[in-house]
């Protein structure tokens, strides 16, 4: 309910103004004062008239006030959104942990392969290096609340007619990152530019529809249908990685180091689908937080500790990666 505090005409009208302007949802008019001030009639009224003039107060504020726009509960503007990550420590924190480890990342990886020479080696340390500066710019966009907002989940949701804070720019930017770690992944097992670029377009497909899911308020099933395209271009990823390139990294003696990447990478992706199931997009069990923090950690695991394994490897030059100093020319 919404209530006005009117105790007197300086203090109503000094509410009804801070009300518009930072959108505080309620002004409180306290029934044990004597006179009430009514701000949109700019009259007094009193108390034997009070409890009526309360309701109708109220309804006509509330009427006001939704046509102004200025009743949300929620934050709005980008600034205002920006300011509520601020506020939420444990928000915020998970952005710029991220920042801080894709720098870190990559002056560790412009400090190991400083002195390789080989063009193939170099193209797979320089496509491991755009995860992390995609990765910078994604969290940027996060914590800055550029690609960040609030949308009312639609009837069938945990959160139906709530604001639920939605972290959409995860998904646009996942179409930009993951398309490199899938890269430097071909390259190492050393697969073929064909089963490269399926890779990637599935996997840009997967992101674009998850992305899809999280945005759409119009229907809730609707959600869950982008959710499950979603999930059929992970599944060839999937498939790619485990039966396809785990293959050709075998031939073409990698098999070690492809591995501990394979797995690494299987068991972070899947956890991904999982988060969005279990959190405020999906089912509503997690708070926002947990699964920002959730994701966050995953993309360390996924993008950093990927990085710098295939770094290490690649830095020593082996001729398993090597493509000659030809390699690249036409
Ligand atoms: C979504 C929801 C819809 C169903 C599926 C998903 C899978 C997401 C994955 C993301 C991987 C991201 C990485 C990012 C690194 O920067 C979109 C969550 C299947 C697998 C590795």
């Amino acid at each position: 309910m919404l209530k006005v505090y009117c105790l007197n005409r300086n203090m109503a009208k000094s509410l009804f103004r801070s009300h518009i302007r930072r959108s505080i949802t309620k002004i409180c008019i306290n029934t044990t004062y004597y006179r009430g001030y009514d701000p949109i009639a700019d009259n007094f009224f009193n108390q034997g008239t009070l409890q009526s003039k309360c309701m109708v107060l109220q309804t006509t504020l509330f009427a006001a006030l939704a046509q102004l726009g200025v009743l949300s509960s929620h934050p709005e503007t980008q600034s205002e959104v920006f300011e509520h990550i601020l506020d939420d420590a444990a928000l915020a924190s998970s952005f710029y942990v991220n920042i801080a480890l894709a720098g870190f990342t990559i002056i560790a990886i412009l400090l190991l392969v400083r002195n390789v020479t080989d063009p193939r080696a170099k193209m797979i340390a320089f496509v491991t290096l755009m995860i992390s500066a995609v990765s910078i710019s994604s969290y940027t966009g996060l914590a800055s609340g550029l690609t960040v907002g609030f949308l009312e989940m639609p009837a069938g949701h945990a959160f139906a007619g709530e604001q639920v804070l939605t972290m959409w720019g995860r998904y646009l930017t996942w179409g930009l990152s993951t398309p490199f770690i899938l890269i430097a992944l071909g390259l190492l097992a050393r697969s073929n530019w064909t089963k490269i670029g399926i890779a990637v377009s599935m996997t840009i497909g997967m992101c674009v529809t998850g992305l899809a899911a999280a945005l759409t308020t119009s229907s809730h099933a609707l959600r869950w249908f982008w959710f499950a395209i979603s999930s059929a271009f992970f599944v060839v990823i999937i498939y790619i990685i485990l039966a396809e390139w785990a293959r050709e990294a075998e031939e073409a003696g990698t098999e070690d180091i492809f591995t501990k990447l394979k797995i690494l990478t299987v068991v972070t992706w899947f956890g991904y689908p999982v988060l969005w199931f279990a959190g405020a997009e999906g089912v509503g069990l997690l708070e926002v937080w947990m699964t920002s923090w959730a994701y966050s950690v995953l993309d360390i695991v996924a993008k950093y500790l990927v990085t710098i394994l295939i770094i290490l490897y690649v830095a020593e030059e082996p001729d398993e990666v090597c493509g000659g100093e030809d390699y690249g020319r036409v």
